[in-house]
């Protein structure tokens, strides 16, 4: 029997960086499904070792994986984690020189010749999806046979580099089995962008995204979808066995084919499967299917905005209008859908600004949806790679597998080993991007405080809020409910009330 130990690396290090307050332990979906593509097959022994559980983390590879005689140790990685997937492969080839070392992912399948090239401890590179591609692998291991035939794979023929074309077959998403065996408590999840704390886990109902957008890892990829039953099966088997009434959907964009979102949505309801769910979506669906939606449990939804200067998102090829997220954000409100927009700043040829049109924008859509803003950071294999490159914003020589380290990351509280794009924007501009939205929000609420019509019930809320704030909460109060704000708030009130005759 052959024995496979597949591996999700340590967390990286965010010190201090947004990403270590946002970090979730998330199930390693990658390895639960290439687990799943091997069940009933007995020549392979399949077993999962999470680094990032719990009790795995105060411990050395040397103790966990030291007594491991697995013939192929299989790694996954982000390119967050690429640096301790790198490191895991080192151990592992020192401790088990016999055994083959196998990566995969999203980092590695875009950067597979560099990676085999810097790191002589990696054998193969998995590219794309695994299912098909890594069981075809280990049964040529597990024979002796050569590689030569593997579609997708990049591997190391002594001294040479031999990079396969890609897997022509495309793994039939009715057909794999979703893995079941954890509890909630092993990976506790809630609904996602909810205001409350909901339990949840995660499904999956289509693969890839048509879509080209500059700065996404799984642009432009083969989309199938799941049929509709399977998944609410696989729903239904999640709510009972995990007593939960809340789903993610970890599909890249859930909306992508109206016709998959109306028998999803018609299924769930059929079924009267009571579930609250989260999707993430482009804003330029038919409206209609956000009711849809609505009434088969949707309540939460994720949108990347990006910009909100039209030549910017014309520049990243999103193909939406600003109009259409003002709609989306707008007839999501009117349903009771929560909103999350998702900006970035930095982007290939912007300006000062076209950021601060992001940021104005950003706050007329505060009243329909919660907005946020990060900087944008190059990704292997996308186009912005591609344009950071030819423009020297990642200077020459630079390769995924040489340490990176950027302080200026961590004066952005984004995670210091992913490069960022930075082009026109001055380092001083980008650390003052918060504080201008903060201001611009600022400024946006006080106006909202003193339009005249609502000016009576305004004051009392404000000093109630002000009071609880202060008083109750025991918070700061915000910027804007000065001493002379409030004095000026008093002023315009005596005038309104005397009236314009007096
Ligand atoms: C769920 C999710 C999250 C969750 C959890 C992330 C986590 N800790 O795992 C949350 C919401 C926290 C999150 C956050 C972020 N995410 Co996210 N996320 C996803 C999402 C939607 C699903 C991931 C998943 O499970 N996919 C399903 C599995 C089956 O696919 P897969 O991982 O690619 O695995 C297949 C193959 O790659 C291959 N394979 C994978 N590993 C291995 C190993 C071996 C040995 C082999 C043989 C094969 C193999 O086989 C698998 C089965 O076919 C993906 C988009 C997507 N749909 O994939 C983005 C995605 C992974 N996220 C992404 C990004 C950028 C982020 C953020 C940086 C966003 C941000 N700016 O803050 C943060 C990073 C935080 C973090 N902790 O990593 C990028 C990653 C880009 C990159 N190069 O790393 C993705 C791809 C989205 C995108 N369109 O670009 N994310």
């Amino acid at each position: 029997m052959i024995s496979i130990t597949l591996i999700q690396p340590f967390r990286p290090e965010a010190r201090g960086a947004q990403a270590e307050e946002h970090w979730q332990l998330t199930r390693p979906f990658s390895l639960l499904y290439l687990a799943a593509a091997f069940e009933g097959n007995n020549l392979f022994h399949v077993q999962i070792v999470d680094l990032q559980s719990g009790n795995m983390r105060n411990k050395t590879p040397e103790e966990l994986f030291g007594n491991d005689d697995a013939n192929i140790f299989g790694i996954t990685s982000s390119t967050y984690s690429r640096f301790q997937a790198i490191d895991l492969a080192k151990v592992l080839k020192r401790l088990h020189p016999d055994s083959w070392i196998v990566v995969g992912g999203v980092h590695f399948s875009h950067c597979a010749e560099e990676t085999l090239a810097y790191v002589p401890e990696i054998d193969v590179v998995v590219r794309g999806e695994g299912e098909i591609t890594f069981t075809q692998l280990a049964d040529r291991i597990a024979h002796g046979q050569s590689l030569d035939p593997v579609q997708g794979i990049t591997y190391r023929a002594g001294s040479l580099v031999i990079h396969n074309p890609d897997q022509q077959t495309a793994v039939d998403l009715d057909r794999i089995n979703p893995y079941s065996c954890y509890s909630w408590d092993d990976y506790p999840e809630y609904l996602f962008g909810y205001p409350e704390r909901v339990k949840a886990a995660s499904v999956m109902s289509s693969r890839g995204c048509p879509n080209s957008c500059i700065f996404c890892a799984k642009r432009a990829t083969s989309y199938r979808v799941r049929r509709a039953d399977l998944v609410c099966d696989e729903i239904e088997m999640l709510l009972d066995r995990l007593s939960l009434r809340a789903i993610n959907f970890i599909d890249l964009s859930f909306t992508v084919w109206p016709a998959h979102v109306s028998e999803m949505c018609r299924t769930m309801s059929d079924r009267d499967l009571g579930v609250m769910w989260w999707c993430e979506s482009r804003a330029n669906v038919p409206l209609k299917l956000l009711e849809l939606m609505r009434k088969a449990g949707c309540v939460s939804v994720a949108v990347g905005v990006e910009s909100g200067s039209p030549p910017v998102l014309s520049r990243l090829r999103k193909n939406i209008t600003l109009d259409q997220v003002r709609q989306f954000c707008k007839t999501c409100k009117q349903l009771d859908i929560h909103v999350q927009c998702y900006f970035m700043y930095s982007h290939p040829g912007e300006t000062d600004r076209e950021v601060l049109e992001t940021l104005d924008f950003m706050v007329e859509l505060d009243q329909w949806a919660q907005c946020y803003i990060q900087p944008a950071m190059i990704f292997p294999g996308t186009e912005l790679e591609s344009i950071a490159r030819g423009k020297s914003v990642l200077l020459e020589g630079f390769n995924w597998c040489n340490l990176y380290d950027s302080h200026f990351n961590v004066a952005l509280r984004q995670l210091s080993t992913c490069p960022l794009y930075i082009e026109k924007l001055s380092p001083q501009f980008m650390k003052k991007v918060p504080r201008l939205l903060q201001k611009k929000r600022f400024t946006a609420g006080r106006e909202q405080y003193l339009r005249e019509d609502v000016m009576d019930s305004n004051l009392i809320t404000l000093l109630q809020k002000a009071y609880s704030h202060f008083f109750v909460q025991r918070k700061p109060l915000p910027d804007f409910v000065c001493w002379p704000f409030l004095k000026m708030l008093f002023k315009r009130k005596v005038g309104f009330r005397t009236g314009p005759s007096s």
